[in-house]
Protein backbone atom coordinates (compact mmCIF):
# COMPACT_ATOMS: atom_id res chain seq x y z
CA UNK A 1 0.00 0.00 0.00
CA UNK A 2 1.17 3.54 -1.15
CA UNK A 3 1.94 5.72 2.07
CA UNK A 4 -0.52 8.13 2.98
CA UNK A 5 0.61 11.76 1.71
CA UNK A 6 0.49 14.05 4.68
CA UNK A 7 -1.42 16.96 2.15
CA UNK A 8 -5.16 18.42 1.70
CA UNK A 9 -6.54 17.57 -1.68
CA UNK A 10 -9.49 18.32 -3.19
CA UNK A 11 -10.60 16.65 -6.94
CA UNK A 12 -14.26 16.88 -6.46
CA UNK A 13 -16.59 18.91 -4.46
CA UNK A 14 -16.82 18.02 -1.01
CA UNK A 15 -19.06 15.65 -0.31
CA UNK A 16 -18.03 14.18 -3.87
CA UNK A 17 -20.11 11.81 -5.79
CA UNK A 18 -18.97 8.30 -4.56
CA UNK A 19 -19.51 9.54 -1.11
CA UNK A 20 -23.38 10.92 -2.13
CA UNK A 21 -24.29 7.40 -3.35
CA UNK A 22 -22.74 5.71 0.17
CA UNK A 23 -24.53 8.45 1.82
CA UNK A 24 -27.35 7.12 0.05
CA UNK A 25 -27.05 3.96 1.16
CA UNK A 26 -26.68 5.36 4.49
CA UNK A 27 -29.78 6.91 4.53
CA UNK A 28 -32.05 3.43 3.08
CA UNK A 29 -30.12 1.60 5.65
CA UNK A 30 -29.16 3.22 8.76
CA UNK A 31 -31.54 5.16 10.90
CA UNK A 32 -32.20 8.97 11.20
CA UNK A 33 -31.38 8.98 14.64
CA UNK A 34 -27.44 8.15 13.65
CA UNK A 35 -26.29 11.91 12.67
CA UNK A 36 -23.61 12.42 10.30
CA UNK A 37 -21.32 15.54 10.94
CA UNK A 38 -19.59 14.95 7.32
CA UNK A 39 -20.98 12.80 4.96
CA UNK A 40 -17.76 11.79 3.18
CA UNK A 41 -16.81 7.82 3.56
CA UNK A 42 -13.81 7.29 4.59
CA UNK A 43 -11.05 4.95 2.98
CA UNK A 44 -7.66 5.27 4.71
CA UNK A 45 -6.87 7.52 7.14
CA UNK A 46 -3.30 8.68 9.64
CA UNK A 47 -1.35 11.43 10.54
CA UNK A 48 -3.56 14.52 10.11
CA UNK A 49 -5.72 13.20 7.22
CA UNK A 50 -8.53 11.64 6.06
CA UNK A 51 -8.98 10.32 2.50
CA UNK A 52 -12.13 9.48 0.84
CA UNK A 53 -13.94 7.66 -1.76
CA UNK A 54 -13.18 10.21 -4.38
CA UNK A 55 -9.81 10.54 -3.71
CA UNK A 56 -9.79 13.33 -1.50
CA UNK A 57 -7.94 14.12 1.22
CA UNK A 58 -9.18 16.15 4.04
CA UNK A 59 -7.42 17.74 7.30
CA UNK A 60 -8.76 16.44 10.30
CA UNK A 61 -9.05 18.62 13.11
CA UNK A 62 -11.87 16.36 15.14
CA UNK A 63 -9.68 12.67 15.87
CA UNK A 64 -12.70 11.00 15.64
CA UNK A 65 -14.19 12.80 18.49
CA UNK A 66 -10.44 12.90 20.66
CA UNK A 67 -9.98 9.21 20.24
CA UNK A 68 -7.08 9.06 17.82
CA UNK A 69 -4.67 11.45 19.69
CA UNK A 70 -1.93 8.63 18.46
CA UNK A 71 -2.98 9.22 14.55
CA UNK A 72 -5.04 6.67 12.60
CA UNK A 73 -3.48 3.28 12.12
CA UNK A 74 -0.76 3.96 14.36
CA UNK A 75 2.21 1.91 13.82
CA UNK A 76 2.32 0.23 17.58
CA UNK A 77 -1.10 0.03 16.97
CA UNK A 78 -1.42 -1.89 14.49
CA UNK A 79 1.74 -3.84 15.26
CA UNK A 80 0.59 -4.97 18.94
CA UNK A 81 -3.32 -5.13 17.70
CA UNK A 82 -2.40 -7.24 14.45
CA UNK A 83 -0.25 -9.90 16.38
CA UNK A 84 -2.96 -10.17 19.02
CA UNK A 85 -5.76 -10.62 16.54
CA UNK A 86 -3.53 -13.60 15.29
CA UNK A 87 -3.07 -15.15 18.31
CA UNK A 88 -7.01 -15.16 19.72
CA UNK A 89 -9.63 -12.38 19.58
CA UNK A 90 -11.48 -13.29 22.61
CA UNK A 91 -11.86 -15.41 25.73
CA UNK A 92 -13.95 -13.10 27.82
CA UNK A 93 -11.55 -11.89 30.95
CA UNK A 94 -14.14 -12.86 33.37
CA UNK A 95 -13.92 -16.63 31.60
CA UNK A 96 -10.55 -17.41 31.16
CA UNK A 97 -8.21 -14.03 31.41
CA UNK A 98 -5.13 -12.87 29.58
CA UNK A 99 -2.37 -10.61 30.72
CA UNK A 100 -3.44 -7.87 28.09
CA UNK A 101 -6.11 -6.67 30.28
CA UNK A 102 -4.05 -6.82 33.31
CA UNK A 103 -0.88 -4.73 31.49
CA UNK A 104 -3.50 -2.17 30.71
CA UNK A 105 -4.59 -1.87 34.17
CA UNK A 106 -1.00 -1.96 35.47
CA UNK A 107 -0.70 1.10 32.96
CA UNK A 108 -3.55 3.10 33.76
CA UNK A 109 -2.86 2.51 37.44
CA UNK A 110 0.76 4.07 36.97
CA UNK A 111 -0.21 7.02 34.94
CA UNK A 112 -3.17 8.30 36.67
CA UNK A 113 -2.81 10.93 39.47
CA UNK A 114 -2.01 10.26 42.60
CA UNK A 115 0.41 7.27 44.15
CA UNK A 116 -2.20 5.64 46.30
CA UNK A 117 -3.38 2.19 45.44
CA UNK A 118 -5.19 1.69 42.48
CA UNK A 119 -7.28 -0.86 40.76
CA UNK A 120 -8.78 -0.80 36.93
CA UNK A 121 -11.29 -1.95 35.44
CA UNK A 122 -12.32 -2.47 31.95
CA UNK A 123 -14.96 -1.79 29.12
CA UNK A 124 -16.45 -1.03 25.98
CA UNK A 125 -17.39 2.72 25.92
CA UNK A 126 -17.15 5.69 27.34
CA UNK A 127 -20.60 5.62 28.80
CA UNK A 128 -20.08 2.07 30.26
CA UNK A 129 -16.86 3.53 32.28
CA UNK A 130 -19.34 6.33 33.49
CA UNK A 131 -22.37 3.94 34.92
CA UNK A 132 -19.47 1.63 36.37
CA UNK A 133 -17.74 4.42 38.40
CA UNK A 134 -21.62 5.38 39.36
CA UNK A 135 -21.66 1.53 40.33
CA UNK A 136 -18.78 1.55 42.51
CA UNK A 137 -19.43 4.74 44.09
CA UNK A 138 -22.72 3.57 45.24
CA UNK A 139 -21.61 0.03 46.72
CA UNK A 140 -18.64 1.80 48.50
CA UNK A 141 -20.70 4.71 49.95
CA UNK A 142 -23.80 2.73 50.46
CA UNK A 143 -25.71 6.08 49.19
CA UNK A 144 -27.44 6.98 46.15
CA UNK A 145 -27.41 10.41 44.92
CA UNK A 146 -25.32 11.60 42.03
CA UNK A 147 -24.04 15.05 41.57
CA UNK A 148 -23.08 16.36 37.55
CA UNK A 149 -22.66 19.97 36.80
CA UNK A 150 -24.20 22.52 34.08
CA UNK A 151 -22.94 21.86 30.72
CA UNK A 152 -21.71 18.12 31.92
CA UNK A 153 -21.94 15.53 28.90
CA UNK A 154 -21.45 11.83 30.13
CA UNK A 155 -23.02 9.25 27.76
CA UNK A 156 -26.08 8.09 25.79
CA UNK A 157 -27.43 5.57 27.94
CA UNK A 158 -29.82 5.66 30.33
CA UNK A 159 -28.10 6.53 33.50
CA UNK A 160 -25.53 8.72 31.58
CA UNK A 161 -28.50 10.56 29.79
CA UNK A 162 -29.36 11.78 32.91
CA UNK A 163 -26.12 12.62 33.84
CA UNK A 164 -25.85 14.85 30.69
CA UNK A 165 -27.06 18.58 30.71
CA UNK A 166 -28.46 19.18 27.30
CA UNK A 167 -31.63 17.74 25.89
CA UNK A 168 -31.33 18.56 22.11
CA UNK A 169 -30.33 15.55 20.60
CA UNK A 170 -28.98 13.87 23.60
CA UNK A 171 -32.43 13.27 25.59
CA UNK A 172 -35.59 14.88 23.66
CA UNK A 173 -37.84 12.02 24.10
CA UNK A 174 -35.42 9.35 25.72
CA UNK A 175 -37.21 9.42 29.14
CA UNK A 176 -38.17 9.00 31.90
CA UNK A 177 -34.41 9.07 33.07
CA UNK A 178 -32.50 7.47 36.12
CA UNK A 179 -33.44 9.08 39.67
CA UNK A 180 -30.49 10.28 42.25
CA UNK A 181 -29.35 12.72 39.63
CA UNK A 182 -28.89 16.41 40.79
CA UNK A 183 -27.41 18.92 38.66
CA UNK A 184 -25.40 21.94 40.13
CA UNK A 185 -23.69 25.18 38.51
CA UNK A 186 -20.45 24.73 36.54
CA UNK A 187 -17.99 27.76 37.12
CA UNK A 188 -18.17 28.91 33.15
CA UNK A 189 -16.49 31.89 33.44
CA UNK A 190 -17.24 33.55 30.24
CA UNK A 191 -20.82 33.31 30.87
CA UNK A 192 -20.46 34.14 34.86
CA UNK A 193 -22.97 37.10 35.51
CA UNK A 194 -20.99 38.62 38.04
CA UNK A 195 -17.68 38.43 35.77
CA UNK A 196 -15.01 35.86 35.61
CA UNK A 197 -13.22 36.96 38.28
CA UNK A 198 -15.91 36.07 40.61
CA UNK A 199 -16.59 32.63 39.01
CA UNK A 200 -15.11 29.71 40.55
CA UNK A 201 -15.99 31.31 44.51
CA UNK A 202 -19.13 31.98 43.23
CA UNK A 203 -19.96 28.99 41.14
CA UNK A 204 -18.28 26.62 43.68
CA UNK A 205 -20.38 28.16 46.95
CA UNK A 206 -23.44 27.64 45.02
CA UNK A 207 -22.25 24.23 43.75
CA UNK A 208 -21.90 23.43 47.62
CA UNK A 209 -24.92 25.50 48.67
CA UNK A 210 -27.69 23.15 46.46
CA UNK A 211 -25.90 20.34 47.60
CA UNK A 212 -26.08 20.43 51.18
CA UNK A 213 -29.16 22.07 51.58
CA UNK A 214 -31.46 20.22 48.42
CA UNK A 215 -29.32 17.20 48.27
CA UNK A 216 -27.73 16.45 51.85
CA UNK A 217 -23.95 15.76 51.37
CA UNK A 218 -24.31 12.06 53.51
CA UNK A 219 -26.50 10.67 50.60
CA UNK A 220 -24.08 11.72 47.86
CA UNK A 221 -22.35 8.81 46.52
CA UNK A 222 -20.37 10.50 43.44
CA UNK A 223 -19.59 14.12 42.39
CA UNK A 224 -18.72 13.34 38.44
CA UNK A 225 -17.10 16.31 36.59
CA UNK A 226 -15.15 16.78 33.55
CA UNK A 227 -12.11 18.45 34.28
CA UNK A 228 -12.97 20.52 30.56
CA UNK A 229 -16.76 20.27 29.58
CA UNK A 230 -15.85 18.61 26.12
CA UNK A 231 -19.47 18.34 24.59
CA UNK A 232 -20.61 20.99 26.56
CA UNK A 233 -18.11 23.69 25.01
CA UNK A 234 -14.93 23.38 25.95
CA UNK A 235 -15.52 25.37 28.91
CA UNK A 236 -12.11 25.26 31.57
CA UNK A 237 -13.80 25.39 34.99
CA UNK A 238 -12.44 28.96 36.55
CA UNK A 239 -9.62 27.77 38.35
CA UNK A 240 -9.63 27.18 41.93
CA UNK A 241 -13.09 25.57 40.99
CA UNK A 242 -12.14 22.22 40.65
CA UNK A 243 -10.38 22.16 43.93
CA UNK A 244 -13.02 23.57 46.14
CA UNK A 245 -15.33 20.36 44.58
CA UNK A 246 -12.73 18.09 44.85
CA UNK A 247 -12.12 19.52 48.72
CA UNK A 248 -15.60 19.27 49.52
CA UNK A 249 -16.10 15.86 48.09
CA UNK A 250 -13.43 14.60 50.26
CA UNK A 251 -14.99 16.46 53.62
CA UNK A 252 -17.71 14.74 52.70
CA UNK A 253 -17.01 11.29 52.09
CA UNK A 254 -18.44 11.65 48.28
CA UNK A 255 -16.42 9.39 45.81
CA UNK A 256 -14.85 12.21 43.56
CA UNK A 257 -15.05 10.78 39.99
CA UNK A 258 -12.91 12.61 36.91
CA UNK A 259 -14.97 11.64 33.93
CA UNK A 260 -11.60 12.47 31.72
CA UNK A 261 -12.87 10.51 28.91
CA UNK A 262 -12.48 13.42 26.43
CA UNK A 263 -9.65 15.28 27.92
CA UNK A 264 -7.18 12.39 29.00
CA UNK A 265 -4.28 10.74 27.21
CA UNK A 266 -2.36 13.75 26.44
CA UNK A 267 -5.14 15.69 24.86
CA UNK A 268 -4.66 18.37 27.03
CA UNK A 269 -0.55 18.33 27.23
CA UNK A 270 -1.11 16.35 30.30
CA UNK A 271 -1.51 12.75 31.03
CA UNK A 272 -4.98 13.44 32.17
CA UNK A 273 -6.65 17.40 32.75
CA UNK A 274 -6.93 17.02 35.94
CA UNK A 275 -3.23 16.97 36.55
CA UNK A 276 -3.52 20.54 36.03
CA UNK A 277 -4.75 21.66 39.10
CA UNK A 278 -3.25 18.98 40.92
CA UNK A 279 -6.39 17.38 41.72
CA UNK A 280 -6.20 13.69 43.03
CA UNK A 281 -9.75 12.30 42.01
CA UNK A 282 -10.69 9.34 44.00
CA UNK A 283 -12.09 7.76 40.38
CA UNK A 284 -11.42 8.70 36.80
CA UNK A 285 -13.22 7.36 33.70
CA UNK A 286 -11.20 7.04 30.55
CA UNK A 287 -11.82 6.02 26.98
CA UNK A 288 -11.27 7.50 23.23
CA UNK A 289 -8.00 8.23 23.52
CA UNK A 290 -6.91 5.35 25.32
CA UNK A 291 -6.61 2.34 22.79
CA UNK A 292 -5.70 4.83 19.22
CA UNK A 293 -9.36 3.73 17.75
CA UNK A 294 -10.26 0.64 18.98
CA UNK A 295 -13.52 0.52 22.12
CA UNK A 296 -12.14 0.46 25.02
CA UNK A 297 -12.85 2.01 28.28
CA UNK A 298 -11.97 1.98 31.45
CA UNK A 299 -12.51 3.07 36.04
CA UNK A 300 -9.18 3.82 37.59
CA UNK A 301 -9.13 4.63 41.55
CA UNK A 302 -8.03 4.37 44.92
CA UNK A 303 -8.38 0.44 45.65
CA UNK A 304 -10.39 0.88 48.42
CA UNK A 305 -13.45 1.91 46.57
CA UNK A 306 -12.84 -0.13 43.46
CA UNK A 307 -13.31 -3.11 45.48
CA UNK A 308 -16.04 -2.53 47.31
CA UNK A 309 -18.56 -4.16 44.70
CA UNK A 310 -18.68 -7.64 45.50
CA UNK A 311 -17.22 -10.34 43.18
CA UNK A 312 -18.85 -10.86 39.86
CA UNK A 313 -20.26 -7.05 40.21
CA UNK A 314 -18.82 -5.65 37.59
CA UNK A 315 -17.76 -6.90 34.06
CA UNK A 316 -19.79 -7.12 30.70
CA UNK A 317 -18.79 -10.41 27.72
CA UNK A 318 -16.36 -7.84 25.52
CA UNK A 319 -15.24 -5.04 28.55
CA UNK A 320 -11.26 -5.23 27.48
CA UNK A 321 -11.29 -6.95 24.52
CA UNK A 322 -7.70 -8.37 24.07
CA UNK A 323 -7.02 -6.86 20.79
CA UNK A 324 -8.36 -3.41 22.20
CA UNK A 325 -5.90 -4.23 25.31
CA UNK A 326 -3.53 -4.60 22.93
CA UNK A 327 -3.98 -1.55 21.08
CA UNK A 328 -3.90 0.75 24.32
CA UNK A 329 -0.35 -1.10 24.80
CA UNK A 330 0.23 0.44 21.08
CA UNK A 331 -1.01 3.60 22.35
CA UNK A 332 0.63 4.51 25.30
CA UNK A 333 3.84 3.11 24.10
CA UNK A 334 3.56 5.60 21.02
CA UNK A 335 2.47 8.64 23.56
CA UNK A 336 5.72 7.95 25.39
CA UNK A 337 8.08 7.60 22.69
CA UNK A 338 6.28 10.86 20.65
CA UNK A 339 6.12 12.79 23.82
CA UNK A 340 2.27 13.44 23.12
CA UNK A 341 1.92 16.00 25.81
CA UNK A 342 4.38 18.26 24.61
CA UNK A 343 3.02 17.63 20.83
CA UNK A 344 -0.01 18.86 22.15
CA UNK A 345 1.08 21.63 24.02
CA UNK A 346 2.64 22.81 21.16
CA UNK A 347 -0.39 22.47 19.09
CA UNK A 348 -2.04 25.07 21.74
CA UNK A 349 0.83 27.31 21.07
CA UNK A 350 0.19 27.33 17.59
CA UNK A 351 -4.05 27.07 17.57
CA UNK A 352 -4.13 30.19 20.27
CA UNK A 353 -1.74 33.00 18.94
CA UNK A 354 -3.28 32.21 15.40
CA UNK A 355 -6.86 32.07 16.72
CA UNK A 356 -6.47 35.02 19.37
CA UNK A 357 -5.45 37.41 16.21
CA UNK A 358 -8.61 36.22 14.42
CA UNK A 359 -10.40 37.28 17.40
CA UNK A 360 -8.98 40.49 16.91
CA UNK A 361 -10.12 40.90 13.62
CA UNK A 362 -13.53 39.25 13.73
CA UNK A 363 -15.91 40.37 16.22
CA UNK A 364 -17.88 36.97 15.82
CA UNK A 365 -14.97 35.23 17.78
CA UNK A 366 -15.96 35.83 21.76
CA UNK A 367 -13.66 33.80 23.07
CA UNK A 368 -10.62 31.58 22.14
CA UNK A 369 -9.99 28.92 25.27
CA UNK A 370 -9.13 25.11 25.29
CA UNK A 371 -5.72 23.24 26.10
CA UNK A 372 -3.14 21.47 24.14
CA UNK A 373 -4.74 19.61 21.44
CA UNK A 374 -8.68 20.75 22.69
CA UNK A 375 -9.26 24.24 21.55
CA UNK A 376 -12.30 26.30 20.70
CA UNK A 377 -14.05 29.06 19.89
CA UNK A 378 -17.02 30.50 21.11
CA UNK A 379 -18.89 32.28 18.66
CA UNK A 380 -21.56 35.57 19.79
CA UNK A 381 -23.33 37.58 18.18
CA UNK A 382 -20.67 41.04 17.07
CA UNK A 383 -20.63 43.29 20.42
CA UNK A 384 -22.66 41.20 22.54
CA UNK A 385 -22.33 37.84 24.15
CA UNK A 386 -25.02 36.26 22.92
CA UNK A 387 -24.32 32.78 21.19
CA UNK A 388 -24.22 32.73 17.57
CA UNK A 389 -24.99 29.27 16.76
CA UNK A 390 -25.82 30.37 12.74
CA UNK A 391 -22.44 31.64 12.32
CA UNK A 392 -20.96 28.37 13.37
CA UNK A 393 -22.97 26.01 12.28
CA UNK A 394 -21.74 28.24 8.54
CA UNK A 395 -18.15 28.42 9.84
CA UNK A 396 -18.43 24.78 10.05
CA UNK A 397 -19.66 24.08 6.55
CA UNK A 398 -17.48 26.51 5.18
CA UNK A 399 -14.63 24.65 6.74
CA UNK A 400 -16.10 21.16 5.55
CA UNK A 401 -16.19 22.28 1.81
CA UNK A 402 -12.56 23.55 2.05
CA UNK A 403 -11.72 19.68 3.05
CA UNK A 404 -10.91 20.46 6.68
CA UNK A 405 -12.95 18.05 9.16
CA UNK A 406 -14.33 20.59 11.80
CA UNK A 407 -16.62 19.50 14.63
CA UNK A 408 -18.97 21.67 16.65
CA UNK A 409 -20.30 21.90 20.43
CA UNK A 410 -21.86 23.57 22.92
CA UNK A 411 -24.91 23.92 24.99
CA UNK A 412 -25.96 26.70 23.01
CA UNK A 413 -24.07 24.85 19.68
CA UNK A 414 -22.09 27.99 19.55
CA UNK A 415 -18.38 26.37 19.83
CA UNK A 416 -16.19 25.54 16.82
CA UNK A 417 -13.71 22.57 18.37
CA UNK A 418 -10.87 21.93 17.60
CA UNK A 419 -8.90 18.34 18.26
CA UNK A 420 -6.24 17.04 15.65
CA UNK A 421 -4.60 13.97 16.20
CA UNK A 422 -1.92 15.23 18.49
CA UNK A 423 0.53 13.52 15.47
CA UNK A 424 -0.60 16.11 13.36
CA UNK A 425 2.25 18.22 10.94
CA UNK A 426 2.57 21.62 11.37
CA UNK A 427 2.01 22.58 8.13
CA UNK A 428 -1.45 20.57 8.42
CA UNK A 429 -2.26 22.37 11.43
CA UNK A 430 -1.43 26.54 9.98
CA UNK A 431 -3.21 25.09 6.32
CA UNK A 432 -6.26 24.12 8.78
CA UNK A 433 -5.95 27.66 10.30
CA UNK A 434 -5.54 29.22 7.12
CA UNK A 435 -8.66 27.68 6.13
CA UNK A 436 -10.74 29.15 9.50
CA UNK A 437 -9.90 32.57 8.71
CA UNK A 438 -10.62 32.47 5.58
CA UNK A 439 -14.36 30.95 6.39
CA UNK A 440 -14.36 33.68 8.87
CA UNK A 441 -13.87 36.76 6.49
CA UNK A 442 -16.75 35.07 4.39
CA UNK A 443 -18.85 34.35 7.39
N1 LIG B 1 -17.88 11.36 28.85
C1 LIG B 1 -16.62 13.45 28.76
O1 LIG B 1 -16.88 13.20 25.95
C2 LIG B 1 -18.21 11.02 24.62
C3 LIG B 1 -19.97 11.91 22.28
C4 LIG B 1 -20.33 11.79 20.87
P1 LIG B 1 -18.92 7.05 24.64
N2 LIG B 1 -18.17 12.20 23.87
C5 LIG B 1 -18.51 12.12 22.46
C6 LIG B 1 -21.81 11.58 20.72
O2 LIG B 1 -22.48 12.50 20.23
O3 LIG B 1 -22.29 10.50 21.08
C7 LIG B 1 -18.07 11.13 26.11
C8 LIG B 1 -17.41 12.23 26.71
C9 LIG B 1 -17.33 12.31 28.11
C10 LIG B 1 -18.50 10.30 28.32
C11 LIG B 1 -18.62 10.14 26.95
C12 LIG B 1 -19.30 8.93 26.42
O4 LIG B 1 -18.40 8.12 25.74
O5 LIG B 1 -17.70 6.26 24.33
O6 LIG B 1 -19.45 7.85 23.49
O7 LIG B 1 -19.97 6.25 25.32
Amino acid sequence: MTELSQERRLVTSIPGPKSQELMARKVAAVPNGIGVTLPVFVTRAGGGVLEDVDGNSLIDFGSGIAVTSVGNSAEAVVRRATAQLADFTHTCFMVTPYEGYVEVAEQLNELTPGDHEKRTALFNSGAEAVENAVKIARSYTKRTAVVVFDHGYHGRTNLTMALTAKNMPYKEGFGPFAPEVYRVPLAYGYRWLTGAENCAEEAAAQAIDMITKQVGAENVAAIVIEPIAGEGGFIEPAKGFLPKIAEFAKANGIVFVADEIQTGFCRTGQWFACEDEGIVPDLITTAKGIAGGLPLAAVTGRAEIMDAAHAGGLGGTYGGNPVACAAALGAIETMKELDLNARARRIEEVMKGRLRTMQEKFDVIGEVRGRGGMIAVELVEPGTTTPNAAATAALAKACHAEGLVVLTCGTYGNVLRFLPPLVIGEDLLNEGLDIIEEALTRV
